[in-house]
Order: structure tokens, then C-alpha cells, then sequence
């Protein structure tokens, strides 16, 4: 049998122990697509290329390894500028073999610059025009998008994966290659310098991010923050990593709880572990003063996304920079760390703000509330982005093994695409997804590829009837909101057009008998929530703080 240049590639891919690939087949990517396929690569076939990437992006979160997808040339690629700046900026390892333009033809129609679209987004774009380099350079795009934790996209012209490849040994693959990275210690200094800060500050957060998941420092953060009379927070990904820590006060950022809040401004050092210090990590500065920040981090930085974030740094890796820190601090009497305040903690509501009723629409915050009591907390959850966003990070209970969030770049529509990475990576768990109606149908034909896979996903929808985020912002301003506000469509409807299970919940003591049924039967679940379109999140109440009267907009449902 001939050997053509696909095989080659697909058995190069497959040496990357490639064993899940998000794709969508045109003429420039099918072959090698086909040929991963019968090498025992999993693929998933997604129904747009966006998809595939965002998919490969919540995989790569999930299971610590790199995303792997595969798109066509041109309009393929072109597909994915919303998605590749998303992995830039959560910092994930993806490889992305997209196809290029045959290079014998003088024109070809989807022909465009690739590398430029790729690059603007942070990526970086490697054209492979040397079908004897291939082997050596896709190894190295592995290579890259491990150590600098981005996504690597190779072009291949589709007439150069079509030559003949005459079989030679391939080179090793990034794993045999890639150093070791042994976990960087605290320099002593340093840690002297932080028991002192630590020494004379009197309440304490210490505030977890993802760094602190990925190192494990969990269990040592809850033994700094109780060795210290301090409490406990993390970032909005890092959400649940001191889930069942009475002294946890949950998420600190724009979506922190009334209580957050409070104990964040009585704050005088806020322990920042393995946290970037991102803008809505502080609510763009609100919540902390930068010379208050102890930042530890393997790369520690003054600023970030335009703010300076910290005062104090320590260079380590966050488990051993936090275990080291144990060793110089001695226990102090709790202070703050009361019963009174733990119960506090656990019965305020996260925003207790007076709406009135708003029949027959839900409040968003009592579905919420009645999910965190049904869902089994083994489950995996996915939270979208939009208005609702809001509501469904309001869920303390949940431990941050079964949590995913990628948000970094504000953009709605993945949530679909994150719930398949996740299914793909626990196959063995339910996934439940948080959306928006809006972020729902900017992708909803990937139901079909949910079904066609057989993943068990639930996707709970906060159905307000349109783009609630940009609904309140008119509202506030005293703008029209005919551009957001398109009534609710019945996504139970198009969720039983696909083929799936499709609910409108009209009552929420139906949630236990809902919530068995989908244990039971598995598959795909849609949930449709109709809520008031009057509820609104503090993060905009804040932010837009001058409430202005206009008509609800609401087409009747
Ligand atoms: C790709 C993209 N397009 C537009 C926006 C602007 N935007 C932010 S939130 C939002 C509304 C999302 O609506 P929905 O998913 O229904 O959630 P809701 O805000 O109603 O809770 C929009 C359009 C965005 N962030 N990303």
C-alpha cells in the first residue's frame, strides 16, 4: 500500500499519545483526519470549527494534556478567531493541524494569508511546506505548546499531505523530550520577608488561583489561612478548591458574594497564591489595595492587565512557597476566624437584594439555590458566561475538582463547546452546563453532535429572552433594548427537534424528580428556565448604577 504524507502525519500525532481529536473534515484536513481516526485517536466530529477548538480547550483544562483539533483551510481556519485568543489568554496547550491551500494551483478559493489570523490571535502558526521537516516540526509545535502553554497551529497545504511518503523512523516524541520541571521552592529570604508582612497584618485572605489547583497547595492554603486567624478565597476558575472550609469566603472578584465583599474590605493582606491578579479577580481595583498583596507565583508580577496588582512578591511554586511559609509562622489566637462568623458565611445569601415577584418568570437566584440542592455533587459543571454567569457562580457547595470556567477572553457562545471537552475528558461523569439562552443558540447546532457522540450533558438554561447582559446595561442607561430583548425562544422545543430530552421547568419542586430522570436515562437534557428579566446582578448594579424605567420588552411566552 502507498504511503502518502497524511499517514505520516497522523502517525506522527498518534506518537504524541493523541488520543482525542475535535474536528471538521474539508478537502485540506480529511486525509490525516481519516488516518488519526484508524490509528485509535477518538475523534469528535464538531459541526463548526469554533467548536472544535473550544472543545480541545476544556479537554486540554480537564485532563492536564494537550488539546488536539483539526480544521480546513481558509473559511476553516477563519473560524477560529474567537477561540484561539480564548486559549491564549487561559493559557492552554492546544495543537491545531489546520490545512492550507494547495501550493501547485496558480488560485484556489479558500486560499488566504493563515498565518497572519492565527498570530493576531496570540497563537503561533508554523507553515509546513517540507513534508521531510514535518515529523521534526509538528514534535517541536508539542514542544512549544507545552513549555509556553498556548495554541500551536500547524498549515499543511492539502496537495503536500497528498504526496507519497516513503516510511522512515519518526523522531521521538515531545514527551522523551520535554524537561522535567521539578516544583520551585521558596528563597529564604523571601520567606522571611512574608512572615513579617504576614506578622503584622491582623485579618488575612489567602486567595487561591489556578496555580494553587495545579500545584495541589490546597491543603496547605487552609493551613496558612487557619495558622494565621485568616480566611479563605479563590479566583472564579479556581471556584470550590475550600468548597467545605467554614471559613471560606468563596469567589473573590466581580461576582463575589455581599459577605466576600465585606471580609475583602476589612482585609489588611490579601495572600495571593498562584493567582494572576486579574482584572475582575480585585472588580477592577474595588475590592483590595495593591500594597496589600502578597503575591506567590512561579512568575510573580507588579502589574497586570493595565492595574498594579501587588506590592510583595515570592517567586516559588505555590504548594512548596506556602508549605514553606507554615514553617515560619507560629498559630495565633482566631480573632476573625469566629463561629459567629462561619455561620454568617454559610446563611447569607450571596445577594440578598429585594426584587418583587415577577410571574411567571423564575427568580434566577431561587433556581440556582434549588439546583445546588439537587445536583449530586460528583457531577461535572460547566459555567457559561453572560448575566447569568452570575447566578450559577453563586454555588459554594461545589468542590473545584468537578468545576470548569474559561472566561478570560468575555466571549459568549462556548458553552456548549466546554461541556463537550469536559464529557470528553470524564466520560464516566454527567456534565451539567450553566448558559444563556443567547450564548445557547450562538452554537446550538452542536446538540446534534452531543447526541451523535452519546455524551451525557444537561444543559441548564437561564432563559430571560434574550441578551440579559446588554438588556440591564440599556435599561440603565435609559436606552431602547429592541437589540437585546428578542422574547424567549422554546428551547425545550428545539431541544426535542434534535432528538434530546427537552423540559420547560415550570416548577421548581419538579427538580428532584427531573434531576433522577436524567440520571437515569443519560443522554442529552435540556432544561429551559424562564426567568424575570428584572433580576439584576449586582455586578451590574454596581457597575451601571443609575436604574432608568423602559418596558420589559418580553415577547409573551
Ligand atoms: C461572542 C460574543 N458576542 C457578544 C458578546 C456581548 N455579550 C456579552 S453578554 C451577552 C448576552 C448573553 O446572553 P445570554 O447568553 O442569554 O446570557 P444572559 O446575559 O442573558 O444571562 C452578550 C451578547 C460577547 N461577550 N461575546
Amino acid at each position: 500500500m502507498v504511503t502518502h504524507v497524511f499517514d505520516m502525519l497522523a502517525q506522527v500525532f498518534a506518537r504524541e499519545d493523541v488520543n482525542t481529536c475535535f474536528a471538521l473534515l474539508g478537502d485540506a484536513n480529511m486525509s490525516f483526519a481519516t488516518r488519526l481516526s484508524e490509528s485509535g485517536c477518538r475523534m469528535i466530529y464538531v459541526r463548526h470549527e469554533h467548536c472544535a477548538v473550544a472543545a480541545a480547550m476544556a479537554y486540554a483544562r480537564k485532563t492536564g494534556s494537550t488539546g488536539v483539533a483539526t480544521v480546513t483551510c481558509g473559511p476553516g481556519l477563519t473560524q477560529l478567531m474567537t477561540a484561539l485568543p480564548a486559549a491564549v489568554r487561559a493559557h492552554l496547550p492546544l495543537v491545531v493541524l489546520a490545512g492550507e491551500a494547495p501550493l501547485k494551483s496558480g488560485w484556489y478559493n479558500q486560499a488566504i494569508q493563515q498565518a497572519p489570523f492565527v498570530e493576531a490571535t496570540g497563537a503561533a502558526y508554523h507553515s509546513l511546506h517540507w513534508p521531510q521537516r514535518m515529523p521534526v516540526a509538528i514534535r517541536d509545535a508539542f514542544l512549544q505548546a507545552q513549555r509556553e502553554r498556548r495554541p500551536v497551529v500547524v498549515g499543511i497545504p492539502f496537495d503536500l499531505q497528498e504526496l507519497e511518503w516513503s516510511p522512515t523512523d519518526l523522531p521521538p516524541p515531545s514527551r522523551d523530550l520535554l524537561p522535567h520541571r521539578s516544583a520551585m521552592p521558596a528563597n529564604a529570604q523571601d520567606l522571611a520577608h512574608a512572615a513579617l508582612l504576614i506578622g503584622a497584618a491582623e485579618r488575612i485572605v489567602v486567595m487561591a488561583g489556578m496555580g494553587a489547583v495545579e500545584a495541589d497547595a490546597g491543603d496547605a492554603c487552609r493551613q496558612l489561612a487557619e495558622r494565621c486567624d485568616g480566611l479563605l478565597a479563590t479566583s472564579l476558575p479556581a471556584r470550590g478548591l475550600f468548597h467545605d472550609d467554614p471559613f471560606s469566603i468563596g469567589i473573590a472578584g466581580g461576582v463575589s458574594s455581599q459577605m466576600a465583599r465585606q471580609c475583602l474590605e476589612q482585609s489588611d493582606l490579601i495572600i495571593a497564591v498562584g493567582c494572576s491578579l486579574a482584572q475582575h479577580n480585585s472588580d477592577s481595583g474595588k475590592l483590595w489595595e495593591p500594597a496589600n498583596v502578597l503575591q506567590i507565583d512561579v512568575d510573580p508580577v507588579a502589574t497586570n492587565q493595565g492595574r498594579v496588582v501587588a506590592f510583595h512578591h515570592m517567586r516559588a511554586d505555590a504548594h512548596l512557597g506556602v508549605s514553606g511559609l507554615l514553617e515560619y509562622l507560629t498559630p495565633r489566637p482566631a480573632r476573625w476566624r469566629t463561629p459567629e462568623l462561619a455561620q454568617a458565611l454559610s446563611d447569607t445569601a450571596a445577594d440578598d437584594f429585594d426584587y418583587p415577584d415577577d410571574p411567571p418568570f423564575f427568580d434566577p437566584r431561587a433556581v440556582v439555590e434549588r439546583l445546588e440542592t439537587v445536583l449530586p455533587q460528583d457531577w461535572e459543571l460547566v459555567n457559561s458566561s453572560g448575566h447569568c454567569s452570575y447566578f450559577f457562580a453563586q454555588m459554594p457547595s461545589r468542590p473545584n475538582r468537578n468545576f470548569l470556567t474559561i472566561r478570560e477572553f468575555g466571549a459568549i457562545g462556548n458553552g456548549i463547546s466546554f461541556a463537550m471537552g469536559v464529557a470528553a475528558a470524564r466520560p464516566d461523569s454527567p456534565v451539567v452546563l450553566f448558559d444563556g439562552d443567547g450564548s445557547l443558540l450562538m452554537h446550538v447546532q452542536e446538540l446534534e453532535t452531543i447526541l451523535r457522540h452519546r455524551m451525557n450533558i444537561l444543559i441548564v438554561v437561564l432563559n430571560d429572552g434574550g441578551y440579559g447582559s446588554e438588556v440591564h446595561k440599556l435599561r440603565a442607561e435609559g436606552l431602547a433594548i429592541d437589540g437585546a430583548a428578542f422574547g424567549r425562544t422554546d428551547l425545550a422545543a428545539i431541544a426535542r427537534g434534535f432528538g434530546a430530552t427537552g423540559v420547560a421547568v415550570k416548577d421548581l419542586d419538579d427538580l428532584d424528580q427531573l434531576t433522577a430522570d436524567f440520571a437515569e436515562q443519560g443522554g442529552l437534557t435540556v432544561w429551559d428556565f424562564q426567568v424575570s428579566d428584572q433580576v439584576v446582578s449586582p455586578v451590574i448594579r454596581r457597575s451601571h448604577a443609575k436604574p432608568a424605567p423602559s418596558s420589559s420588552g418580553d415577547r409573551p411566552s
